[in-house]
């Protein structure tokens, strides 16, 4: 078979996309990140995205998520600012949550958008309206990409640059085919999907595979069987945003953001081992990761 040129993520290699700080910097200017995310039963999600972006640098983090579940979000974020939007019965984010969601975005550098948001009817119906909409940077993940199965035209029709960080069942969902047969195919589906869509196409999974719409290829080397744990990708997702909205580009941001994530996870478990470790933890060793490849 045909070799598909591909590059493999090195450490040296992402090190090299981060510049110092100014000695001025402040917080308004190291970039501001709102995730649109959780749901009733899901706040989890939302809390690990919105951790991760402040991990990975951004000065600001703002959380919007269904109004029912502010409070207790709130309860467990002390740096990340909150916002309640209007929700539906079952505790999800409603239509209704549009233009807020619109004028939160626009008060933003990147909008990370998806984990834990579910889907329910009214909440598909929200996702598809707002992307067309954004006039910001965005990472689409988890239910956001789902609100977008049997619709990923809409991801032709953004205005502004997009990484979409998908599952093998997220991606299956998306292309139309089921989550083994992505498998199979994974590198020529992630070039693919990045040309088609125009986005940056983050194929999550054991070596995980990042498609550029110039039809770039990378692999990552990073990351161990103890990351496949509830709310690994959440984490993941926040961190990508929250790299993008320092001044990464798209393409930066996600092979950046898989390698550190792995990265971390390989320090995470060398210290917890695979079975005990957590998205939590994840987190906790995203700094350590991000000064091995400085
Ligand atoms: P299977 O099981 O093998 O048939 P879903 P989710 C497939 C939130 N979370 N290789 C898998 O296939 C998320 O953010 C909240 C092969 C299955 O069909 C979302 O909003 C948490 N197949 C929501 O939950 C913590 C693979 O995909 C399907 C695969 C649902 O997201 C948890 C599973 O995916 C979670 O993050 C692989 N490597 N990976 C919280 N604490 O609030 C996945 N599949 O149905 O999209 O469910 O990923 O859990
Ligand atoms: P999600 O399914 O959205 O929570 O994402 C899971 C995250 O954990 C992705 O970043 C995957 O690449 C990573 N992950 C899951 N399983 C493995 C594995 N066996 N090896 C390396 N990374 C993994
Ligand atoms: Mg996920």
């Amino acid at each position: 078979s045909k070799e598909i040129p591909r590059q493999l993520l090195t450490g040296e290699m992402v090190g090299g996309w981060f510049k110092p700080r100014p000695g001025d910097a402040h917080k308004g200017s190291c970039g501001r990140v709102l995730v649109l995310a959780g749901s009733r039963g899901m706040t989890g999600a939302a809390r690990l995205a919105a951790r991760a972006a402040l991990r990975a640098g951004a000065g600001l983090v703002t959380l919007a998520l269904p109004e029912s579940v502010q409070l207790v979000a709130a309860a467990a974020l002390e740096e990340v600012m909150t916002r309640g939007l209007p929700e539906t019965a079952a505790g999800s984010l409603d239509l209704a949550a549009l233009q807020p969601a619109l004028e939160a975005c626009a008060a933003a550098d990147v909008l990370v958008v998806g984990p834990g948001l579910s889907c329910q009817p009214a909440t598909v119906e929200l996702i598809r309206e707002l992307l067309p909409q954004l006039t910001v940077p965005v990472v689409i993940d988890a239910d956001a990409l789902n609100a977008l199965a049997g619709a990923d035209r809409l991801l032709n029709g953004l205005n502004v640059p997009a990484v979409i960080t998908p599952h093998p069942g997220e991606m299956g969902r998306l292309w139309g085919v089921a989550a083994a047969e992505v498998q199979q195919n994974r590198l020529q589906l992630a070039k693919e999907a990045a040309q088609k869509w125009r986005v940056v196409t983050v194929l999550k999974g054991a070596r995980t595979v990042i498609g550029t719409p110039a039809g770039e290829l990378y692999i990552n080397p990073t990351g161990n069987p103890g990351m496949a744990t509830a709310g690994s990708g959440d984490v993941l997702a926040g961190l990508i945003g929250g790299l993008l909205a320092q001044g990464f580009t798209p393409e930066q941001a996600a092979a950046a953001g898989v390698y550190l994530h792995g990265l971390a996870g390989d320090l995470a478990a060398r210290r917890l081992g695979q079975p005990g470790t957590l998205a939590g933890d994840i987190l906790e060793f995203l700094p350590a990761a991000m000064q091995s490849v400085l």
